[in-house]
């Protein structure tokens, strides 16, 4: 049986933090007798963090629709007829407009999102210019843009860019049955080109596209086994879209199967900020406070994701007065 608590603690009064995860822990870890697994997922939790309090983040689509890759799950391939209107990167002061009533609707990070392969040079210089206009309302900021270059990187962490959002999305072996256009590869190089640029990584995947419980160990194992983990680790559930391949495979998680992932996660990665991302609208309360009791420590706030929906405010804000926590939006 994996026991992290009864492993040596790298600071005394703090989770290890290992980067040696095999598959085999992993599985070990989630096929627990539930008890133990919450109740190691819960110690490790507040080890590391305020049990009690739950980031509020909150997102905006800066450039919609028409992406040249193939990416089966999403709204926003061009490949695929989503009905989806494509649209141009948004002006710079209807974003910052939007930040403003987030950040007043209790959000702490306001991430922006371009359905790009890569973006620009033109197009980064106007995208770092909305990342120092967010800042200056006092928001965390995040972009995901596709992949970049060490000097496209280096020039978001100049605009004072605090994270970057790019997912691995699934397991090694099931990522070419989603995406073909690019590899898994390419998404690892450009998290090493943010990390050198002195950006926090925000990763993490999806679970319902028809992958095996083995796919979604993999992909906490690649994710966990990074040079340094994730600051922040998005697990979204498939948001249903129409007209994409993955409708054909799709299969939403079992709820218990979604708690122990994300207790496993939350001992895989100790310190990152793990989030219940896309699919909570799919979610009962129940399911959510389970989910939050293993370890997640953050949602997204606002009633879109990009293309899809989020659970409305209203039922965000009772859910989290029942459960006592703090956040943004309490
Ligand atoms: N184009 C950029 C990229 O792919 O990195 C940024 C935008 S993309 C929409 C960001 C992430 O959203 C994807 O990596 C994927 O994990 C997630 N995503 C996209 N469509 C989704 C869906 N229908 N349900 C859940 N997550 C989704
Ligand atoms: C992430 O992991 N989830 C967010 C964010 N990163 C950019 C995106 C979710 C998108 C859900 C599908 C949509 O709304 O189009
Ligand atoms: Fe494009 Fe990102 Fe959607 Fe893939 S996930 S199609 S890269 S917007």
């Amino acid at each position: 049986m994996v026991d992290v608590l009864r492993e040596r603690s790298d600071s005394g009064n703090s989770a290890p933090v290992r980067n040696d995860w095999k598959r085999a822990d992993a599985a070990a870890l989630y096929n627990l007798p539930f008890a133990d697994l919450m109740f190691q997922a819960q110690s490790v939790h507040r080890l590391n963090f305020d049990p009690n309090h739950i980031e509020t983040a909150s997102l905006l689509s800066i450039k919609t629709g028409g992406c040249p890759e193939d990416c089966g799950y999403c709204s926003q391939s061009a490949h695929y007829d989503t009905g989806l209107k494509a649209t141009r990167l948004i002006d710079r002061a209807d974003v910052v407009a939007t930040a403003q009533r987030a950040r007043d609707a209790g959000a702490t990070r306001f991430c922006m999102a371009a359905a790009w392969r890569s973006p620009k040079d033109r197009d980064l210089d106007q995208v770092c210019d909305m990342v120092s206009a967010v800042k200056g309302l006092g928001l965390e900021t995040c972009v995901t843009l596709g992949m970049l270059t060490p000097k496209q990187a280096a020039r978001l962490a100049d605009a004072g860019l605090d994270f970057y959002n790019h997912n691995v999305d699934t397991s090694p072996e099931f990522y070419g049955k989603i995406i073909t256009t690019r590899t898994l590869q390419d998404r690892i190089d450009t998290l090493a080109h943010v990390r050198d640029a002195g950006i926090k990584i925000c990763c993490g995947g999806i679970l319902g596209m028809g992958e095996h419980v083995e796919d979604r160990l993999a992909m906490l194992v690649l994710l966990a086994n990074l040079p340094k983990h994730p600051e922040s680790v998005p697990i979204n559930v498939w948001n249903e879209v129409q007209g994409v391949p993955v409708n054909e495979t799709a299969e939403r998680p079992d709820p218990i199967a979604m708690v122990r992932l994300v207790a496993a996660a939350r001992i895989m990665m100790p310190r990152s900020v793990v989030r219940l991302s896309a699919g909570r609208q799919y979610m009962t309360d129940e399911l959510q406070a389970l989910c939050f009791l293993a370890g997640a420590n953050s949602i997204f706030i606002g009633d879109v994701l990009l293309t899809t929906k989020n659970p409305q405010r209203d039922r965000d804000m009772n859910l989290l007065s029942r459960l006592g926590v703090a956040s943004g939006l309490a």
